[in-house]
């Protein structure tokens, strides 16, 4: 699962996938507007998987993981005619969700293109950017539809299908047409299929970060953190910088960007030391993770035992089979049941052998669908 991290010109992208990936990649104070995508795969903290290590003491553990592209060259083409060019277009279509950053710090030291601070003006410019270049990609799409249409030799099946394309994408140009962003319609899952290979931008699922510095007020943060309740509705929670900003399928957080790559670059020590000093909870990072895997409609199932404990990646709403296939394709194919009991119960029950004496271990075949959460053992024929 990819997730790319876009922004404006120093806005805090490379700082933040810095934070979030532990790195070290440059972060400069002028915008070189060149095209440059850092990449890193992130453990996706999860403490059921620490409590599971424990009961299990496995020789590994091994959590869920999302990959993080940091994607530079914004600077180029916002604004301007033609807009954003076809490569780095490219690299922001080629992720699963986007983490959009907005910059909401104060820095004289760091220039701002606009030359002054306004979160809610610099969502809207990006937005408007990705609008334009959806728009470009279903004007070109709907005018192809059209030629195959006139030129007949489809047959009527191809014909209807062309068909149906067409109305849903001279809709998406309506709502892009009028500044709408395509998440926010109704689409179902076949759709979001046939709609996949186009790679439509404002379609992501995205989670803002505002990114603030040591002097925002503790207000501004609770604020943001409100407004990034779970759910794929939209949410109408108030936002800090007098930002107005409720779609579907997107959240919110604040976080001081600077404040979490330096924490991210300490030792654990000395990342305890800071955090006291400065007052600070905890790091905001462990969550602004969970949250962009949840925001992918992702969840875990487990495998637990003296071997390994282990975090598996599905979509919300998979089978116990497809669940099967996550480990390997054999075990979905040589699929005869799967041993089921949910991580609340095990826990309860304080280990396998007990849950199954309890009665909360569970057959489920085939069609079952898996739970956050779920601790599975597949039975293979295989
Ligand atoms: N004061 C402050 N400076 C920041 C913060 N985040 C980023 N910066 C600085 O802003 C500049 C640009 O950051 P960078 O992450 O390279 O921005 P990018 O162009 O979006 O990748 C760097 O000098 C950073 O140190 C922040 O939260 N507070
Ligand atoms: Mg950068």
């Amino acid at each position: 699962m990819q997730i790319g991290i876009i922004g404006l010109p120093l806005a805090g992208k490379t700082t933040i996938f810095n934070a979030l990936t532990r790195g070290n990649a440059d972060v400069a104070n002028f915008a070189s507007g060149k095209l440059q995508v850092h990449t890193a795969s992130v453990q996706v903290p999860d403490p059921r998987i620490n409590r599971l290590t424990q009961m299990f003491k496995p020789r590994k553990t091994i959590y869920a993981q999302v990959v993080y592209n940091d994607i530079a060259g914004l600077a180029r083409g916002i604004g301007e005619k033609g807009g954003m060019d076809g490569n780095l277009l490219n690299q922001i279509a080629q992720n699963d969700a986007i983490v959009h950053v907005v910059r909401a710090f104060q820095d004289d030291n760091v220039p701002h293109l606009e030359g002054s601070i306004n979160p809610a003006r610099d969502l809207e410019t990006l937005d408007t950017e990705l609008i334009l270049s959806d728009l470009g990609v279903v004007e070109r799409r709907i005018e192809r539809l059209k030629t195959s249409l006139g030129k007949g030799g489809s047959t009527p099946q191809e014909k209807d299908a062309f068909q149906k394309e067409l109305a849903q994408l001279e809709h998406f140009q309506k709502t892009l047409e009028g500044g709408g962003l395509l998440r926010d319609l109704e689409l179902g899952a076949a759709e979001l299929k046939a709609l996949r290979s186009l790679a439509l931008t404002t379609l992501k699922p995205t989670l803002v970060i505002l990114n603030t510095d040591e002097h925002s007020t503790g207000e501004a943060l609770a604020d943001a953190n409100v407004a990034s309740g779970a759910g794929a509705s939209a949410n109408t929670s108030p936002l800090p910088f007098g930002i107005s900003y409720h779609h579907k399928q997107t959240q919110i957080v604040a976080l001081q960007g600077k404040i979490e790559m330096e924490l991210a670059q300490m030792s654990d020590e000395d990342a305890q030391m800071f955090l006291q000093e400065f007052e600070i909870a905890e790091p905001s990072l462990p969550r602004v993770i969970r949250l962009s895997y949840q925001l992918l409609g992702l969840q875990s199932f487990f495998t637990v035992g003296e071997d390994e404990v282990r975090a598996w990646t599905i979509p919300v709403g998979a089978t116990a089979v497809e669940a099967a296939g996550a480990i390997h394709t054999d075990l979905a194919k040589g699929f005869v049941r799967a041993e089921v009991v949910s991580y609340e119960n095990l826990i309860k029950a304080g280990g396998m052998n007990e849950a199954k004496t309890h009665g909360v271990l569970r057959l489920e075949g085939k069609e079952y669908i898996a739970q956050d959460g779920d601790i599975m053992h597949i039975r293979s024929s295989l």
